[in-house]
């Protein structure tokens, strides 16, 4: 797989002069725009609040050729691509060219309505395929999005005329030190992935520093230890040529052995520094002097800085090179940070920007006259024609086609699962899953399931014996095929529904973040469900917020949750998720306690995850037996339920206690409520399906009456039914503070019981009493609440 040359491409592939010309003239003018859109934003747009906005010239200048020799020469329009945070510049500039990006949002570059900072599928409106921003999860991506894009091909959910993509990753050399890029390769490679490709710019420069010299050949020979194809571009056209002239060689020797942190400081320093230490290094060998002396001080820089990632012929030769397969390959591409302007190589270039007079500077070495800084044209040396010619034959050219969508998958009214007295969420999960795996139904074969190693223990087992793992070849059940006995069939085919992902939660979020976007990538609706232990959410925290701030939709189901674990102890404990439910936008929360409630709200989610203005939705469920309530579902308790809150005991009279409660805590309110009545009390209980739901319609009702609507919130509405001086007492199964915003909503004193410090084993009784949600502190908290 490994290979490392650059060996000659057919006459059939070859570049012509024209193209190169052109193509040269292309990267002129995404320099300069590039550089210009940075520049607009920060000494040319009026400032209103004296707050730097910032860009990134230097990041964007060292990809400009690779993304040139991309876009304009090799991606079509099913490629999918994950551009390097810091280029969105060039991006939105290659944009504009092909038509797709008008002026006023590049005029606009980081200003409210303008082109974003980093690539934003939601944001943006030039066609960005991943957005991109925290480093490391846009390369990983591309991987789940080739094994999604494989999937939806081998269930046949995509059209007649669909052709597979390749995903590219466009990436810092930095993103390379984030955990996540590993986990994700190692699943690549465990899946097969192919159709991917991985361009880094090797400019050996992060935000801080210059990159760890030989760092290339660690990279190297971990992507060829996964199983992909590493192609290194190193010397650019000139600098190849010196192979070929006496002495020439000596030079690249010198470039070879040069520790990155001398070639960035000589990169910036320009001929001078470059001629000094050549002549001093290579004083020994006569032919290389030669080579150096001939060369005039802009030949001699032009030479030394010609890296291949910087050379559109260089790059576009090894991107031709690999196109004819679909081997996952990474490019190392050698590229200087900030090439081609006053801050290429610069340590600290990273925020650098070009001040007034470099940038008169510059715009006077392009060409570009005043007063048309956003013209096409202006300053390149092919004709308009010619250029015009050549955009409008590109496939994203004034494109709308590249985003797909397929037709609903139908819900049924009912969900069917047997009940029984005494249940769990968890469990009554597992059975609705294994229900609706029974039925010839779209929903049962749209529904596409991932867990990152718990996919027994969250009850998902039923599920995938049905539906069998997914892989592109078939894999047998060895331990099924010997006949030892296990409750498990893990066959492995093309057909089966279930991602069986190795303990990485990043993954599985990019996973779900992936395969939810699938109905606007390749036009295939899924129904992608997640399973995850409650607490290890935090550990791929970012990578799912990464997925919803995509507008990705996907179930997250998080189980089991709360100190009601018992005996597994407080590292599996979860305290804050609650509050990740409520504070994570595009990610609609519910916690249910009964299963009748959990039936309803998955029929809900399924609609709603489909819904141009639902979200992805994160349901947290237990493992805790609770005693079943007996009742008939109308369409009333449905709509309640689904409100996020609902009145489960309501006293005679307006209530002068309310005790409002989430999940699994129900058993504990009513023990309590039977002491609290026994002190002729008028107590109701307020049951919270999902505080997140209430939070958001309380939001949205102070912003419709600060605009003269009169309206009320559900949980205003909800309190209409308890006295004025009553009090709340709430209750949850996590961190205390989840639902107190409850009492500020409707103006009521609060008393809030939860869990706020780290949970440990035990049985329920001893951890409900020793954290203080038991029914006793429940009692004694309706106490505190109506003192004074
Ligand atoms: C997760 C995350 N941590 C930190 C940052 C801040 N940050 C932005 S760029 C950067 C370094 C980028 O270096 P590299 O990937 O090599 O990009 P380039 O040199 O091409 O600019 C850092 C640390 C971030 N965007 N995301
Ligand atoms: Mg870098």
């Amino acid at each position: 797989m490994k290979n490392n040359k650059l060996s000659q491409i057919s006459n059939s592939q070859k570049i012509s002069d024209i193209d190169l010309r052109i193509l040269k003239d292309i990267e002129k003018k995404i320099s300069w725009l590039s550089a210009w859109m940075i520049h607009n934003a920060n000494n040319i747009r009026p400032s209103l609040d004296g707050i730097k906005v910032g860009g990134h010239q230097a990041s964007s200048a060292s990809i400009i050729s690779i993304m040139v020799a991309l876009y304009f020469k090799i991606l079509k329009s099913e490629d999918r691509v994950a551009v390097k945070p810091h280029a969105a510049p060039v991006f939105h500039s290659i944009q504009y060219l092909l038509g797709n990006q008008n002026q006023d949002k590049l005029e606009n570059f980081r200003a409210f309505g303008g082109a974003q900072s980093y690539p934003s599928r939601t944001k943006d409106t030039d066609d960005v395929d991943y957005s991109t921003g925290s480093v490391g999860l846009g390369g990983a991506i591309t991987i789940f999005g080739s094994l999604i894009q494989d999937y939806v091909t081998q269930h046949n959910f995509v059209s007649k005329n669909f052709k597979p993509g390749k995903m590219v990753a466009l990436l810092g050399d930095a993103e390379l030190d984030e955990g996540n890029i590993y986990e994700a390769l190692l699943e690549g490679a465990k899946q097969n992935v192919r159709n991917c490709w991985w361009v880094i710019d090797y400019n050996r420069q992060s935000l801080d520093a210059v990159v760890a010299d030989k760092l290339h050949l660690k990279i190297d020979e971990l992507f060829a230890s996964m199983g992909w194809r590493v192609i290194t571009l190193k010397y650019g056209k000139k600098l190849q040529s010196l192979s070929k002239i006496k002495g020439g060689n000596k030079i690249l020797n010198w470039i070879d052995n040069c520790p990155n942190d001398l070639y960035s400081a000589l990169s910036y320093m320009g001929s001078k520094g470059w001629r000094e230490h050549l002549n001093k290094d290579l004083k020994n060998n006569k032919d290389a002097i030669n080579i150096i002396n001939s060369l005039s001080d802009e030949d001699l820089n032009e030479t030394m800085s010609n890296l291949a990632g910087n050379d559109v012929e260089a790059v576009l030769e090894a991107f031709i090179e690999a196109d004819n397969d679909d081997i996952p390959t990474c490019f190392i591409a050698y590229t200087i940070k900030g090439f081609g302007l006053p801050l290429a190589g610069h340590k600290d270039n990273h925020s650098g920007l070009m001040n007034n007079d470099q940038m008169k500077g510059y715009q006077k070495n392009l060409n570009v006259k005043n007063g048309d800084e956003w013209d096409y044209y202006s300053g390149l040396d092919s004709s308009e024609d010619l250029i015009k010619d050549f955009l409008s034959k590109n496939p994203f050219y004034e494109g709308d086609k590249r985003l797909f969508s397929d037709k609903k998958i139908y819900i049924p009214n009912k969900l069917n699962y047997k009940n029984a007295e005494v249940s769990n969420t968890q469990e009554v999960f597992g059975r609705i899953l294994n229900e609706i795996g029974k039925e010839d139904s779209d929903l049962s074969k749209r529904i596409v399931t991932f867990s990152p190693d718990v996919t027994v223990s969250t009850s998902l087992g039923g599920w995938v014996n049905q539906k069998q793992i997914y892989n592109r070849e078939h894999k047998e059940d060895i331990f099924h095929n010997e006949k030892v006995v296990s409750a498990q069939k893990w066959l492995a085919s093309p057909k089966g529904q279930h991602f069986e992902l190795g303990i990485a939660e990043n993954n599985l979020f990019l996973a779900l973040g992936a395969a939810g976007l699938s109905d606007k990538m390749f036009g295939s609706a899924l129904i992608p469900i997640g399973t995850i232990y409650d607490t290890f959410i935090s550990r791929g925290l970012d990578a799912l917020n990464y997925a919803v701030y995509q507008d990705a939709r996907f179930l997250l189901v998080a189980t089991p949750s709360g100190i009601s674990l018992g005996p597994e102890g407080g590292a599996h404990q979860s305290i804050i998720t609650p509050l990740i439910g409520i504070g994570q936008p595009n990610l609609l929360m519910f916690e249910p306690t009964y299963a009748d409630e959990l039936e309803i709200i998955l029929r809900y989610t399924f609609a709603y995850m489909q819904d141009p203005k639902g979200s992805s939705v994160y349901v947290r469920l237990s493992t805790r037996n609770i005693p079943q309530i007996k009742r008939e579902i109308n369409e009333k308790i449905e709509e309640e339920i689904l409100s996020g809150g609902y009145w489960l005991e309501k006293s005679k009279n307006k209530s002068n206690i309310t005790i409002v409660f989430s999940g699994v805590m129900a058993p504990e309110v009513f023990e309590a409520l039977e002491i609290l009545k026994e002190d002729n009390l008028d107590v109701s209980v307020l049951s919270i399906t999902s505080g997140d739901r209430l939070y958001k319609n309380w939001k949205e009702a102070q912003k419709q009456r600060s605009i003269g609507n009169k309206v009320l919130s559900r949980i205003e509405e909800l309190f209409l039914d308890t006295r004025k001086e009553s009090v709340i007492v709430s209750l949850i199964d996590a961190h205390s503070s989840s639902l107190t915003w409850i009492g500020g909503a409707v103006g009521k004193k609060t008393v809030s019981l939860g869990v706020d410090e780290f949970g440990q084993s035990g049985n329920l009784k001893d951890l409900y009493q020793h954290y203080s949600i038991d029914a006793d502190a429940i009692v004694d908290a309706c106490a505190q609440a109506l003192s004074n």
